[in-house]
């Protein structure tokens, strides 16, 4: 015990090198970032700054925070997981005292307690030498740091929210974010109004670039998406083994995310939903607290591992004893071919509003219901399919990306539902049936892939899968209760 807390001691305060050998090597590449970086740049307009802050650390309570998680665009340009930065990307070539340079990054500190307590940090040092940054401050620096603003025809960078903390440390994002508003001519109180937005500060132009970067993937990204997607969906293959009545909606989502770190995913890449019969109804259902799901009812499982910042996002909803009733079968099969229909129609060119859900998901499913009699006409207004089919995935869940017309190298989901809540207006034997599926695609030159195919879509798979048994069935745990 004191020789480890020893070695951590000097391991915090610099003196050993760092304990990195063991640690994963397939994160995103440091060139991979510098390149990101060099785009945003090309795409940035003539005499223009590019400023981006860090996440900020969010409270949980009293003195636990919330697990920090990087803001995506951040990570996304430096590989920089700490929170309390800044960094500023130049389009043109600025004059230091150190020579040309045309970017620059405030990170925080190290320090020897605070390391002790939170873990390692990059500090000056290692950002210069493993995230490969030449021009690189502690954050404490910034706010002595002589930049005139003015003197660029465009200040980009995202609004703010008035949402961060003053900590008592120095140079902290609320600190930071201080001293930029100060220096840029910001507004002190309030958010940005018409007046500031007539100069030079711009909050709208970097949403556009970093769309336009993060909605196409590189093979880098693909590598570590696909890595996602493929935990996701050998996780919900092992639960349709393991999934039986009785079972609580909390544990299916731990035998979901324990599958995720069993294959070294840090976080689930949004709150898993895991919602049984009529929860299934509720979009982002994420309570999971029904302790005894029942054998009459289906489940649906909608939950993402995030792999190295990347995160999946697949739903499955399956009978929980093994076998789809008639009326759970009709509608799972509908759901089932609307989202089949639209994944084949997945090419460049076409837009997933217009011409994968109107013209086919939504019609697909609008003339199902009339003919299992749910619907009256394909027109009739109603709220069983209420979200639209897909969105992007990278970084976010809802990831950053155009939606005008798919291109090669955009990943997205495609995730027709059908949800009859209790009391809806048609026959009482389609009530508490809610079904998504949700598939993840990769759109190619000529085409797609679809790249979540580890796990069962069609009724009669799933109804397959389900036979088999899994090593969670002779997982026997004390019972509380009998506790003497
Ligand atoms: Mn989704």
């Amino acid at each position: 015990m004191k020789r480890s807390l020893i070695i951590l001691l000097l391991v915090a305060i610099g003196i050993l090198p760092s304990l990195g050998q063991d640690l994963p090597t397939d994160f995103l590449s440091v060139e991979f970032h510098k390149e990101r970086r060099d785009l945003v740049r090309e795409k940035m307009p003539t005499n223009a700054v590019a400023v981006f802050f860090a996440n900020p650390v969010r409270n949980r309570a009293n003195d636990v925070d919330y697990i920090y998680h990087q803001d995506p665009n951040f990570y996304y340009l430096t590989g920089y997981k700490e929170p309390h930065a800044v960094l500023m990307i130049f389009k043109e070539d600025q004059e230091g005292p150190d020579g040309t340079y045309n970017e620059i990054i405030f990170i925080q500190p190290r320090n020897a307690m605070a390391e002790l307590w939170t873990g390692r940090r990059l500090g000056v040092g290692g950002v210069k030498d493993k995230l490969k940054f030449n021009q690189v401050f502690n954050n404490t620096e910034f706010e002595a740091y002589n930049i005139d603003f003015s003197k660029f025809d465009k200040v980009l960078f995202y609004d703010f929210f008035n949402d961060v903390r003053n900590t008592a440390t120095n140079g902290d994002l609320y600190d930071l974010i201080a001293s930029f508003k100060k220096k840029s001519g910001y507004p002190t109180e309030g958010a940005l109004d018409i007046e500031s937005k007539a100069n030079n500060l711009d909050t709208e132009t970097l949403d556009q670039i970093m769309r336009d970067l993060r909605g196409i993937k590189t093979e880098e990204e693909l590598d570590l998406l696909r890595k996602a997607v493929d935990i996701s969906c050998i996780a919900q293959a092992e639960v349709m083994k393991a999934m039986k009545p009785g079972l609580s909606e909390r544990e299916v989502q731990g035998i979901h995310e324990f599958i995720f770190k069993k294959y070294q995913s840090e976080y689930e890449g949004y709150p898993s939903i895991v919602g049984e019969g009529h929860n299934g109804c509720i979009l982002h259902y994420i309570e999971n607290y029904k302790p005894q799901i029942s054998s009459d009812k289906m489940i649906l499982m909608d939950l993402g591992a995030e792999y190295h910042g990347y995160t999946a996002d697949v739903t499955r909803t399956i009978p929980v004893d093994g076998k789809f009733s008639k009326e759970e079968k009709a509608i799972y099969d509908l759901v089932y071919k609307a989202q089949e229909a639209a994944i084949q129609a997945c090419k460049p060119g076409v837009n997933i509003s217009r011409d994968l859900n109107n013209a086919i998901a939504k019609r697909i499913i609008n003339e199902g219901l009339v003919e299992l009699g749910i619907i009256d006409s394909v027109n009739q207004r109603h709220l069983y399919y209420p979200h639209g089919l897909g969105h992007h995935i990278g970084l976010d869940v809802h990831d950053k990306g155009n939606y005008e017309y798919l291109e090669p190298n955009m990943a997205i989901t495609i995730e027709p539902g059908i949800y009859i809540p209790e009391g809806a207006n048609c026959d009482e034997k389609w009530w508490g049936i809610a079904v998504r599926i949700e598939d993840d695609v990769l759109i190619t030159e000529d085409g797609f892939e679809l790249l979540s195919d580890l796990a069962p879509r069609t009724s009669e798979e799933i109804e397959e899968l389900m036979k088999q048994p899994s090593p969670l069935d002779a997982f026997v745990l004390p019972d509380l209760d009998k506790k003497e």
